[in-house]
């Protein structure tokens, strides 16, 4: 398993919120939710599940049975995955969870 912290565009400003992202290494949805968050200018960790039965195993007991990547957490509330990061966006309720 693979952890990386990954650094915002910015890297100046950091974020409160922990913010935690499962994904896998061929995953597009999973590059469009990393480049929103890096949008955001807001620090993430990157939990690289490619080749982890075991994890992804977990992954979908943590994520309430969702079996696809990305799933994201900040500070330990499940987000989801791609598309929901995208409406809690639209919806404009991002930001404030981002701190
Ligand atoms: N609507 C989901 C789509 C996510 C999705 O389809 N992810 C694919 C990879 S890009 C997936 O997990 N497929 C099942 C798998 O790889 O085991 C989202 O926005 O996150």
């Amino acid at each position: 398993m693979l952890h990386n912290k990954a650094q915002s565009q910015g890297g100046l400003i950091g974020n409160m919120a922990e913010i935690i992202v499962y994904t896998t290494n061929y995953c597009p949805y999973c590059v469009k939710a990393k480049q929103i968050l890096r949008n955001k200018g807001v620090d993430f960790e990157e939990i690289d599940l490619t080749n982890d039965d075991a994890g992804r195993i977990a992954l979908v007991e943590k994520s309430g049975g969702r079996k696809t990547v990305p799933q994201i957490f900040i500070n330990g509330q499940h987000i989801g995955g791609c598309d929901d990061l995208v409406d809690l966006d639209a919806k404009g309720e991002l930001a404030s969870l981002l701190v």
